[in-house]
């Protein structure tokens, strides 16, 4: 029985498996916590693997842990076409960012299936192992890995507790040596589309359950750290401190600034440790992260510019030593001309305006952009609010985007 009177999308089934696995590594207070290589993100995959055989979908796990449900097309060996997203989540995050866009292209190949839809090209699900990047600050590990661009450095990123990537691997029953197994041939894929929600406010500002990305901005992660010297809170003197908090909160108030003057970039510290963290002791030691991006490069690495001298100078009025180090560092990524008329005249044959709007968020079709043309499809976000447990997209809103899906993917995979 058709959920959906106006689609073809069974919406009961896309809505309940959303809310099936949101319950994976859900905390007392609501918010989701699925890192990479941990039992919640295998029991996340193992769900989603349930679902692609029951969408009829051959299942396999590369040797980064992707996992990928695929659908043959008329056409043997034709280059695929590829969708899907992550299931691994940021801490206490909410319960649509990746799955939605995982579950529906699972979805959308289950409705194929049941209306016995033949493509030319076979259609692949991708769910990428580690988008988020939250357990190692470094991201999209299953999407490089697909382009062939991760590294076995890469792989020695390390986890707050001193694990590696590669490491981490191993417990999982994967060999990190095999890596390079996982890189998709030149010409081998047909494009790349991804259903995921907006994560700003610009869709409900128009009253739009979806949109097409036009492109997404690149993010740089850095790590800060400052080193002053631990003293006495009591007996010295502030004229003769080597405070690195007050210089750290001093360089963290210019990064602010400096974001926000172009009126495009935005500028985030989310992570800040000190140490000795003595409520008597004056901070010897800080390091913080920033996360800046701008969907122009130049006008990200200007901002950067900016701030990098700036903190400098204040550092050294303050006799403070500074380091940062480069975590990661992604160019803004166009979507495609193909990709987009897809999802536009999607749009269009169901009603809906093809608004395009860019990703302020990065996602995994970032690393897929020298292998394929990319593109994404977007869904309204409730108050813009991502990566917090009060994420939400309504049920018909999930329905609309995995119906532009559903069509998208007929018209890249060529429905015959
Ligand atoms: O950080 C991001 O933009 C994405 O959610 N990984
Ligand atoms: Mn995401
Ligand atoms: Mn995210």
């Amino acid at each position: 029985m058709r959920a959906s009177s106006t689609g073809e999308i069974d919406a009961d089934r896309l809505w309940s498996r959303l809310s099936e696995l949101a319950e994976i590594g859900k905390s007392e207070g609501g918010g989701v916590t699925r890192l990479s290589f941990t039992e919640e993100e295998w029991a996340a995959k193992d769900l989603v693997a349930s679902y692609m055989r029951e969408a009829g979908l051959a299942v396999r796990e590369d040797a980064a842990g992707n996992l990928i449900g695929r659908r043959e097309g008329r056409v043997e060996d034709a280059p695929v076409v590829l969708t899907g997203s992550h299931v691994d989540s940021v801490r206490n995050g909410g319960d649509f960012d990746g799955p939605l866009g995982a579950l529906g292209a699972v979805e959308a190949l289950q409705t194929m299936d049941e209306r016995g839809v033949e493509t030319e090209r076979p259609v692949e699900v991708v769910a990428f192992t580690d988008e988020e990047g939250a357990r190692f600050s470094f991201g999209m590990i299953g999407s490089r890995a697909t382009a062939g661009t991760l590294t076995p450095e890469h792989l020695a990123n390390e986890d707050e507790n001193g694990v590696s990537i590669a490491e981490a691997m191993r417990a999982s029953g994967l060999d990190p040596g095999r890596i390079d197994e996982v890189a998709r041939a030149p010409g081998s894929v047909y494009a790349y589309v991804e259903l995921h929600i907006e994560q700003g406010r610009i869709l409900e500002s128009k009253n739009l359950p979806v949109g097409v990305v036009t492109g997404i901005a690149g993010p740089a992660w850095l790590r800060f750290t400052l080193a002053g010297e631990a003293a006495h809170a009591g007996t010295t003197p502030m004229n003769l401190r080597r405070d690195a908090l007050a210089a750290a909160a001093e360089v963290i108030g210019r990064i602010e600034r400096e974001a926000a003057r172009t009126g495009t970039s935005v500028g985030t510290v989310g992570q800040l440790d000190l140490s000795p963290g003595g409520i008597n002791i004056v901070p010897g030691q800080v390091s913080f992260s920033l996360d800046l991006r701008d969907i122009d490069e130049d006008v990200r690495d200007d901002v950067e510019a900016r701030i990098m001298h700036e903190a400098a100078l204040l550092c050294e009025k303050r006799d403070v030593e500074l380091e940062t180090k480069t975590l990661q560092r992604l160019p803004p990524a166009p979507c495609s001309a193909l990709v987009q008329d897809a999802a536009r005249e999607a749009c269009e044959t169901l009603g809906f305006e093809p608004f395009g709007l860019a990703s302020g968020a990065g996602h995994d079709g970032m690393h897929l952009t020298e292998l394929c043309p990319i593109g994404m499809i977007f869904v309204r976000s409730k108050d813009g609010l991502s990566h917090n447990p009060a994420e939400y997209s309504s049920k018909d809103d999930c329905t609309a985007g995995a119906e532009v899906l559903y069509r998208t993917l007929l018209k890249l995979a060529g429905e015959t």
